[in-house]
Parts: structure tokens; C-alpha cells; sequence
């Protein structure tokens, strides 16, 4: 499948990063793309990426400095886990996953997923990658995935956070958020709409938040992603047993530059100044969330 002609491929060749992550080390936000011809893409997809395998993700993986991947389903394959899932069981251990389901998925398909690794379900309000559905579509399958001991991974962006409260604040299981919430990072740290992102975090002990994707975030741009620091540093201070790091390899939809993923990793001890708060971020709370079956 041909990729969309604006289409950024990610770094062919990433720098050595500085900063030696801990023993045990988890990427706890990466996807698979394809390869399409094995892998086809979902009729429903917002976009057609290049395809990025499990071969390269498993040899950024060690470059980097990482033991373990958690790898989210992406968009691009609809609900069709079996990339993913194919990608779990090649990785002998060392990854878990994060799926999308629909109404329509067996207990049959639910527990031969969880035997391959997978721990979670990604819910996406984006609106430019998906529709999103009514509250009641995402309550119905958190009851089909809670016995399994499932979490769930919400995306938005920042404004959807008001208007999905009562859902987001309601979930009888771990929430994990993607990439901060998407703040707008032009406004204060200490401002309304970041304040909000920390009341949430602050009054749900079951929310966790990824503190990812600068590159995405930021206005002022690699390598340092300066304007993006404070905000995930506020994060991982205030609630250092709930917040994980990954590298969003293979970077999808970025238009405005494609991130060097050793740059991404020096970001960490800016955001995580204390080794204490390394380790946490870094092993301790994917272990837990991910490896261990407990919240
Ligand atoms: C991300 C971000 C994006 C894409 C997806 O599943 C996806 O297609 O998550 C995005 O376009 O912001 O986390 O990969």
C-alpha cells in the first residue's frame, strides 16, 4: 500500500542518547505499521504510514537502551490486533500490548490476546484519527475487559477532557492518559486548561499519565523540546507511581519534523530529574502496570 505522499519516515538513523536508561528499562509507547503486504491496512484508516515492523522497533529498542516495549495498537489497523499481537509473541517476554476492540470482539479473541501479552485497551477521542462513540460504547467493552484485569488507555486532546469528565472519572479500572492530554504548551503550566489535566490526575488515584511525545506538543522543536519539559515534569513530580515513558516510534502523522529518537531519550533526566524518579518512571511502574498485574 502506497503511503501518503506526506508521509514523514521515521529516523533512519537515531543518535546514541546520553542518558543510559536503568536495568529493565520499558518503551511504554510504541506501535507496529505492517508491513501492509502481510499486515494489510484497515479499509477505515485515516492515514497509510510507511510500513515499521517489529524488526526495526525490537533493534531501536536495544540501540536506545531499553529491555521492553509496550506497543499500542495504532489507528491505521482499525481492530485488527494481529500486527500487534504477531509483534508480542516475537518479542519472547519482553512486550506487552494495548489493543482496540469493537463490540463485536469474542471472549475467545479476548483471551487468546491476553495470552500473547496484552494488558490494555486504547480508547481514541481524536477526531481527526477516528469517530469517537457515545460514553456507553466505551463502558460496554471496559465491562468485557475489566475480569481479564485489563486497563484503559484514553487518547484526546486537550479539549476533550471537559466533555468527557464523567466517563474519563468513571472507569472501574487503571487509566492510562496519552501524552499528557495533549496540552496546548503556549499556555502557563500553572494555567486553567493544564490545571484541569492536574485535577484529574490529582482526584483519580486510578489515573496515570504518559508523559510522551514532546515532539508533538512542542512549538519550539527538537532536540531539547524546551517548552514541553515543565509540563511533564509537573506530572512526573507530583504523581511519580503514575506516569510511563515511550517513544511513539514510528512517529505517526508528524508533519512538522520527524524526531531523532536519541534526542527523545536525553529529554528524560529533564523531566525526571532524580534517579529515584528515573526508576520509577523507567521500570517500577511499567513493571507494575504491565508485567506484574497490578495497579
Ligand atoms: C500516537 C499519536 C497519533 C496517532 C495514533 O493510533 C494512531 O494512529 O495514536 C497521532 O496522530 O497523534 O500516539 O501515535
Amino acid at each position: 500500500m502506497t503511503p501518503d505522499l506526506d508521509w514523514l519516515t521515521y529516523h533512519p538513523n537515531p543518535s546514541k542518547p546520553v542518558y543510559i536508561p536503568p536495568p529493565g528499562a520499558v518503551d511504554a509507547h510504541c506501535h507496529v505499521f505492517g508491513p501492509g503486504g502481510v499486515f494489510p491496512y484497515a479499509p477505515e484508516r485515516r492515514y497509510t504510514p510507511v510500513d515499521a515492523g517489529k524488526d526495526a522497533l525490537f533493534a531501536l529498542r536495544d540501540f536506545l537502551g531499553f529491555e521492553r516495549s509496550v506497543i499500542v495498537q495504532a489507528t491505521c489497523h482499525g481492530a485488527d490486533n494481529s500486527a500487534m499481537v504477531d509483534a508480542l509473541r516475537a518479542a519472547g517476554g519482553r512486550a506487552r500490548g494495548v489493543a482496540t476492540i469493537r463490540p463485536d470482539v469474542s471472549d475467545a479473541e479476548l483471551a487468546d490476546m491476553d495470552d500473547a501479552g496484552v494488558r490494555g485497551v486504547r480508547f481514541n477521542f481524536v477526531k481527526r484519527l477516528v469517530d469517537p462513540e457515545p460514553d456507553a460504547y466505551y463502558r460496554e467493552l471496559v465491562d468485557r475487559v475489566a475480569p481479564l484485569g485489563w486497563h484503559v488507555v484514553i487518547y484526546f486532546e486537550a479539549a476533550d477532557l471537559a466533555e468527557r469528565w464523567d466517563l474519563f472519572t468513571s472507569l472501574p479500572v487503571p487509566v492510562v492518559v496519552d501524552h499528557l492530554g495533549r496540552p496546548d504548551v503556549t499556555k502557563p503550566v500553572d494555567g486553567a486548561e493544564f490545571g484541569l489535566f492536574l485535577r484529574f490526575m490529582a482526584e483519580n488515584p486510578n489515573v496515570w499519565s504518559k508523559v510522551s511525545c514532546p515532539e508533538r506538543l512542542s512549538r519550539q522543536g527538537p532536540p531539547h523540546y524546551a517548552d514541553v519539559r515543565p509540563f511533564a515534569r509537573a506530572v512526573v513530580e507530583r504523581h511519580p507511581d503514575r506516569v510511563l515513558w515511550g517513544t511513539d516510534w514510528p512517529h505517526p502523522n508528524m508533519k512538522s519534523h520527524m524526531p531523532d529518537d536519541g534526542h527523545l531519550v536525553d529529554v528524560i533526566p529533564h523531566i525526571a530529574p532524580a534517579e529515584e524518579l528515573r526508576r520509577a518512571l523507567l521500570v517500577g511502574n511499567p513493571a507494575r502496570l504491565y508485567w506484574e498485574g497490578q495497579s
